[in-house]
C-alpha cells in the first residue's frame, strides 16, 4: 500500500488547535507534523504532540472492555466483551432511571476539544436520560463570565496580527508552554523591535525571555489593573474619543479607580510603587503614540477567589487608552466566542422531558458533591457516573475527597479512556477510547479563528470505540428510538456551525474535511469602533448586568481566600502561596505516562525562593513534603528565584500513581470557588514545606 496524508487536527485543550498532517502507511500512522500552510500552526507540533504516535501505539493503551475485580483504586480488571460492558451500564442505569435519573452525572471536559467526541452524542443521551447536567467550570468560566461582562463575547485580537504589536503585556499567562504559536509571532513582533512585558508571580519560560517581569503575588491582578486606571486617569494617558463614544460608566470606573493610588496598589500585590507607575506609563504611552499595544491576559489570572474580578479589571484597560484601535492592539483570552457554535443541534437539550429541570453539578467540587447524601436542597445522592476526557481523580481540587468519592462501594462509576489513570483505577466497568487519529471530529478553537476539520487517520486500536459511537450503542441499549441516536459522526459534524451566521456562512464539513480549516469572517480590528457585545454595545466599565447579578458593577479587587494578607490566621500555620501551572511536556494530565516527555520533566519538583527555602533549611535536591489542612504531597525542592518570595511553584498535573508518594498538587489545592463563573481556586491556596528524610 501506498503512504498517505491525512488532514487531522490537535484535539487538546490549548489555544493553537493545530493542523496536523498524518503520515500513514499500510494502516500505520507513521508520524504527525504541523502543517506548513495553516496559517498560525505554520508547519510546527510542539514537542508533546510530535509524539503523538507515541502515545497512540503505546503498550499501556486501554484495547479492551473491562470489569472491575479488586478494590476501587486499585486498578484490578478482566476483560470483558462489549456485549457485557453495554449490558451491564445499561442495567444499572435502568434501575437508576426508574427511581432518580438525576442520581447519574456526567463528568468530562476537554481531554479533546472535538465537538462531535465531546459533547454531541454524550448529552443527547444525558438528555434524553434526564441525568443531572454538569457546570464544566474547571478551567475557564471565571475569567470568561468577568470578560463577558465588560465586552460582551469571548473575542479580542486575532493572533495573526500578533507580530504588528510594538509593547505586549503577557499577563497570567505562559505561551512558550501553552500558547506556542502566540508565542511564535511575540518572537516575530520582538524581532521588529517590539517590548515585552510579563505579570507572573513566577519567572516562567516566557517571563524569562521579556523584557522585563513583574512578579505580583497571586490573585492581586485586579489591584494592579486598579493602579493603572488611576495612573492613566491621573496623568491623563487615555483616549477620551474613545471614551466617550464607545465605552459606558467612566465616572463611575473613575471614582473607583482615585480609591487605587500606585502605593495601595503596590502594597497589595508586593511590587514596588515604581513597578505600577511605569508599567501604567509605559502601557498608556505606547498607546498614545499609535502602537499597537496588546494584552495577552490568559487563564493565570483567574483560578483565584476574585478571578472574574481580575480579567474585568484587565479588560477596561484596552478601552481607556483606545488600544482596540489598532488590529495588533486590544486583548486577546478566549476566542472562542467568535464561534457560531449550533449547541442546541449538537446536543440537543429539547430531548431533556418537558417539565422536568435537571440540577447541574459543578464539576470544580465534584469532591464535595460524590461525599453529599441525599437532600431535599441537593437531591439524589450521586449514584452513578460516567467519565470521559477527563481524569478528575488527579486534576479536581481537594483530591483527597474527590478520591473518597470515587471509592464509594455504591457508587457505579464508568470511566471511557485511553489508558488507566488515576481516575480509571476507580471504574467498575473501563472502557477503550480511539484517539483524534482513529475517529471523525470538528473543532473550533479558542487560540486562533479557524473552524479545523479532523478525518480519521487509522482504524480504532483493538475493540476501542469513539465516545460518540459508545453513546450510540448504550442508547440503542436504552431503547431510546429519536432519529438522532443514529446520527453519523460526519452528520453531527455537519451540524457543527450555524450557517445563518455570517461569520460561518461558507461552512461546509465536505469541503472542510478536504481543506482541513478554513477562517471565520471576522473583522480585522474587531473593536476598532466599539461594536462591542455588551448590552449597551459599549465596553462596560460599569455593569448594570452585574448589579442584576448581585454583583460589584464596577472593577474590583477581591482578596484571595487564602493569601498572608487576607487569612492571617491561616498564614500563620500556612505561609506559603502555592501554584501549580502546566509543566512545558504535559497537557493537564495527559502524557505523564509518556516516558519520553515524563523522562524529560524528571520528577515532581517544587520551586522555593532562596529566603523561604534558608528559612526551613532546604537545599536544592531534598525531598520536601508540602501540605496544609487537606491534604500532602511530596516533591524535589530547587531553590530558584525563580519563584518569588513567599510563592512556591509546583509545575503540574502529575499522575499521582506515577509521583513518589502517589499524590498531586490538588492533594493541597481547595473546592472554594471564583467570584464569578463558579471557576475552580487552583492558584488560591496556603501552604507550608518542610524537608522531609529522604529513603530513595
Ligand atoms: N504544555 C501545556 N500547555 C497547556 C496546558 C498544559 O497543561 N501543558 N494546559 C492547557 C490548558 S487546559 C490551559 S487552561 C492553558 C493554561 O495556560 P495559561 O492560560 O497560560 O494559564 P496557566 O498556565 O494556568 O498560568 C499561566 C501563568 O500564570 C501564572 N500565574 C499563576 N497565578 C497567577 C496570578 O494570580 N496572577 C498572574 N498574573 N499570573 C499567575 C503562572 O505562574 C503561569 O506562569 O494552557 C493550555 N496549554
Ligand atoms: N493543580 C492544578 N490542577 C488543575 C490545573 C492546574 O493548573 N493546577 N488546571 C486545570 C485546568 S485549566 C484544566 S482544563 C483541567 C484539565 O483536566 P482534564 O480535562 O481532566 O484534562 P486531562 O488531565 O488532560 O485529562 C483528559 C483525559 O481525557 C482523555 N481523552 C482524551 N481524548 C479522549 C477521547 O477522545 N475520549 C475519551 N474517552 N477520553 C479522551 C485523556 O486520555 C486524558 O486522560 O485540569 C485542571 N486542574
Ligand atoms: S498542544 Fe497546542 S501547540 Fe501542541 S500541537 Fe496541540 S494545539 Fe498545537
Ligand atoms: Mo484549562
Amino acid at each position: 500500500m501506498s503512504t498517505t496524508i491525512v488532514r487531522g487536527v490537535c484535539p487538546h485543550d490549548c489555544p493553537d488547535t493545530c493542523a496536523m498532517l498524518i503520515t500513514v502507511k499500510d494502516g500505520v500512522a507513521l508520524e504527525v507534523r504541523g502543517d506548513p500552510e495553516h496559517p498560525t500552526t505554520a508547519g510546527v507540533l510542539c514537542t508533546k504532540v510530535a509524539r503523538y504516535t507515541e502515545r497512540t501505539y503505546h503498550a499501556d493503551r486501554l484495547l479492551y472492555p473491562q470489569k472491575r475485580v479488586g478494590p476501587k483504586g486499585a486498578g484490578q480488571f478482566v476483560r470483558i466483551s462489549w456485549d457485557e460492558a453495554l449490558d451491564t451500564i445499561a442495567e444499572k442505569l435502568t434501575g437508576i432511571a426508574a427511581v432518580a435519573p438525576q442520581a447519574l452525572v456526567p463528568y468530562s471536559y476537554a481531554g479533546t476539544m472535538g465537538l462531535v467526541q465531546g459533547e454531541a452524542m454524550a448529552q443527547r443521551f444525558f438528555h434524553q436520560f434526564g441525568a443531572s447536567l454538569l457546570d464544566r467550570t474547571i478551567c475557564a468560566t471565571a475569567g470568561a463570565t468577568g470578560y463577558k461582562y465588560t465586552i460582551g463575547a469571548s473575542i479580542g485580537t486575532d493572533v495573526e496580527q500578533v507580530q504588528h504589536a510594538r509593547l505586549i503585556i503577557i499577563w497570567g499567562s505562559n505561551p512558550i508552554v501553552s500558547n506556542l504559536h502566540f508565542w511564535m509571532r511575540v518572537q516575530e513582533a520582538k524581532r521588529n523591535g517590539a517590548r515585552l512585558i510579563a505579570i507572573d508571580p513566577y519567572r516562567s519560560l516566557t517571563a524569562e525571555k521579556c523584557h522585563q517581569h513583574i512578579a505580583l503575588l497571586p490573585g492581586t491582578d485586579a489591584a494592579l489593573a486598579l493602579g493603572m486606571m488611576h495612573v492613566l486617569i491621573k496623568e491623563n494617558l487615555l483616549d477620551e474619543d474613545y471614551i466617550s463614544n464607545y465605552t459606558l460608566g467612566f465616572e463611575q470606573l473613575a471614582a473607583r479607580a482615585a480609591e487605587w493610588p500606585p502605593e495601595r496598589s503596590a502594597s497589595t500585590c508586593g511590587i514596588t510603587v515604581e513597578e505600577v507607575l511605569q508599567l501604567a506609563r509605559d502601557y498608556g504611552n505606547s498607546c498614545r503614540r499609535g502602537d499597537a499595544t496588546l494584552i495577552r491576559l490568559n487563564y493565570g489570572v483567574q483560578r483565584v477567589h476574585g478571578g472574574g474580578m481580575a480579567v474585568r479589571s484587565i479588560a477596561c484597560l484596552p478601552a481607556l487608552t483606545g488600544a482596540w484601535r489598532q488590529p495588533a492592539g486590544g486583548a486577546m483570552l478566549s476566542l472562542s466566542g467568535a464561534f457560531p457554535k449550533n449547541n442546541a443541534a449538537m446536543q440537543r437539550p429539547d430531548l431533556i422531558a418537558p417539565g422536568t429541570a435537571p440540577r447541574t453539578i459543578n464539576m470544580s467540587s465534584i469532591g464535595d458533591d460524590l461525599l453529599r447524601p441525599a437532600s431535599a436542597e441537593f437531591g439524589p445522592q450521586i449514584q452513578a457516573l460516567i467519565v470521559y476526557n477527563s481524569n478528575p481523580v488527579a486534576i479536581a481540587p481537594d483530591s483527597d475527597k474527590v478520591a473518597r468519592g470515587f471509592a464509594r462501594e455504591d457508587l457505579f462509576t464508568v470511566v471511557l479512556e485511553h489508558f488507566q489513570t488515576d481516575t480509571a483505577d476507580y471504574a467498575d466497568i473501563l472502557l477503550p477510547a480511539t484517539t483524534q487519529l482513529e475517529h471523525v471530529d470538528v473543532h473550533a478553537a479558542y487560540g486562533h479563528y479557524y473552524m479545523m476539520a479532523n478525518n480519521a487517520a487509522i482504524a480504532p486500536l483493538g475493540e476501542s470505540k469513539s465516545n460518540s459511537e459508545f453513546f450510540r450503542l448504550l442508547a440503542r441499549r436504552m431503547h431510546y428510538t429519536d432519529p438522532c441516536f443514529s446520527d453519523t459522526d460526519d452528520k453531527m459534524a455537519a451540524l457543527a456551525f450555524r450557517k445563518e451566521d455570517s461569520r460561518a456562512v461558507d461552512f461546509d464539513w465536505e469541503s472542510l474535511k478536504r481543506s482541513g480549516w478554513q477562517k471565520l469572517h471576522m473583522p480585522e480590528a474587531p473593536f476598532a469602533e466599539g461594536g462591542f457585545l455588551t448590552p449597551s454595545g459599549k465596553c462596560e466599565f460599569y455593569s448594570g448586568q452585574m448589579q442584576r447579578d448581585g454583583l460589584d458593577p464596577l472593577p474590583d479587587f477581591i482578596a484571595p481566600y487564602e493569601s498572608v494578607q487576607s487569612n492571617v490566621e491561616l498564614a500563620q500555620h500556612f505561609p506559603l502561596a502555592m501554584i501549580s501551572p502546566p509543566a512545558r511536556n504535559f497537557m493537564n494530565s495527559t502524557f505523564v505516562n509518556v516516558q519520553s516527555l515524563r523522562d524529560t520533566e524528571g520528577e515532581p519538583h517544587l520551586d522555593i525562593h532562596p529566603a523561604d527555602a534558608a528559612q526551613r533549611t532546604i537545599q536544592t535536591g531534598d525531598m520536601v513534603r508540602i501540605f496544609n489542612r487537606r491534604g500532602s504531597m511530596q516533591a524535589r525542592a530547587r531553590v530558584t528565584g525563580k519563584a518569588r518570595a513567599g510563592v512556591v511553584v509546583g509545575l503540574s498535573i502529575w499522575w499521582k500513581k506515577l509521583s513518589g508518594d502517589g499524590q498531586n498538587a490538588n492533594a493541597v489545592t481547595s473546592q472554594k470557588l471564583t467570584d464569578m463563573g463558579g471557576g475552580a481556586t487552583f492558584y488560591d491556596v496556603l501552604v507550608e514545606v518542610e524537608k522531609v528524610a529522604d529513603l530513595a
